[in-house]
């Protein structure tokens, strides 16, 4: 098999460990599908040589030890968890690239000087315990120990009971010594339309995003649909919807291509004849500027007081919040030089999505590449991105691993 044969069959072989199969990729942090999933690029990691290890929140790390004693890594990875019915891509294609990087280490039978570390991270999506970017997170320190523990999925389990039912051990160290790691890059599908729109297979990432979540509650009181007159009622869902339908108009007023979502909303108790009297949702705010984000939520805190004032009981929790990012110029220059030297075009881009890399920013060099996403789409079963780009990324890859590691 080809490089290009090899990433599509490993990106079939991972998307196959989903809880929906035949509706997108399902792959929820420590669940079955996880530990499928990670004994799969476990195998890889043992087949390409790599000293295997998971730390205290299940993250994946395959290690080849340079020549230099105790000395830092450099990280190539992605996280391998997914969004509910989401696509085959969005994290698992920035995996497999790092794990080709190793196979072509081991292939060449090269000795770095500084180790070559791949990693599969946990939990970025978010989707099982909110918030996101935990595996990241937890390794750098911004999520605590405590934080981490006192997590909880909907179904009340928490994360250490999670793991420990898939035989991970929670008590391994979390947080890794920033000194361990000399940088970072990251692949990634790039989530939206720009790269297949310019035609060019590789973008090198200059920024990413400020990103923050809210997870808003609204009670009310619960009644009869039939019997309780209009102007007597504290419908929660109500509300939440003039609340919500508000947010299209603070994106645009703020520009610098503010963005606001809500993608999940609980209506409780969720009868077709029950006044709801409470309303649970998400709102995730985007910009690549700072002051818009809390221009956003501070106005979203003026409708909610205003609907405190009508008798509704309303709380606002923010399991997430990230600063916008610039890459680290020496690795952008990096990746530009390399892929001239290998004649793949690229173009520089900025990222609207959320990535680990961001989290790695704070305490290390990183770097981060795209691929095109056909029809720019993501976090659907209708992802797609060609390996051939995958490929050009193996490549690019191999060549800065080459001169990060000092082979
Ligand atoms: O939401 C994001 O930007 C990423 O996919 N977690
Ligand atoms: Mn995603
Ligand atoms: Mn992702
Ligand atoms: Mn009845």
């Amino acid at each position: 098999m080809n490089l290009k044969e090899r990433i599509e069959k490993q990106i079939n072989d991972l998307s196959e460990f989903t809880s929906t199969p035949g509706k997108g990729t399902t792959r929820l942090t420590y669940s079955n599908e996880d530990l499928l999933a990670r004994n799969y690029i476990k195998e890889k990691m043992k087949e390409y040589g790599l000293t295997i290890r998971e730390d205290g929140l299940g993250n994946i790390f395959g290690k080849l030890e340079g020549t230099l004693k105790d000395a830092p890594s450099v990280l190539i990875g992605s996280h391998f968890d997914s969004v509910p019915n989401g696509g085959s891509f969005d994290g698992p294609a920035g995996v497999i690239v790092a794990l080709e990087v190793a196979a072509l280490f081991a292939e060449n039978q090269l000795t770095p000087k500084y180790p070559l570390e791949i990693v599969a991270l946990i939990e970025e999506e978010g989707a099982r315990f909110g918030g996101g970017l935990m595996g990241s997170r937890g390794m750098v320190g911004s999520l605590s120990e405590e934080d981490f523990k006192r997590l909880k999925d909907k179904d009340g389990v928490t994360t250490v009971e999670a793991m420990e039912k898939i035989g991970l051990n929670s008590s391994l160290p979390k947080r890794r010594d920033p000194n361990t790691i000399k940088s970072f890059l990251e692949l990634h599908i790039e989530q939206g339309p720009i790269l297949e729109e310019k035609d060019i297979p590789i973008g090198v990432v200059e920024a990413i995003v400020g990103l923050t979540q809210l997870e808003v509650t609204i009670e009310g009181k619960a009644g009869h649909a039939g019997t309780t007159p209009m102007d007597r009622r504290t419908d929660a869902l109500i509300a939440a919807a003039n609340i919500i339908s508000q947010f299209p108009g603070l994106a645009i007023e703020e520009e610098n291509g503010t963005v606001i979502t809500t993608g999940r909303l609980h209506v409780l108790p969720n009868g077709a004849n029950v006044i709801p009297n409470k309303v649970e949702f998400s709102v995730d705010i985007r910009s690549s500027q700072e002051e818009p984000i809390s221009n956003v939520i501070a106005k979203i805190k003026g409708l909610i007081h205003s609907y405190q004032e009508q008798g509704y009981r309303i709380s606002v929790e923010q399991p997430l919040y990230m600063k916008p990012k610039g890459m680290n110029n020496e690795m952008v220059a990096l990746l530009k030089e390399k892929s001239t030297e290998l004649g793949v075009p690229y173009c520089s881009i900025n990222s609207g999505a959320g990535h680990d890399a961001m989290v790695f920013s704070d305490v290390t060099d990183v770097g981060m590449i795209f691929v095109p996403s056909k029809d720019g789409r993501s976090h659907c079963p209708e992802e797609w991105s060609d390996a051939m780009d995958l490929a050009k990324g193996v490549q690019i890859f191999y060549e800065a691993a080459k001169s990060l590691t000092e082979v």
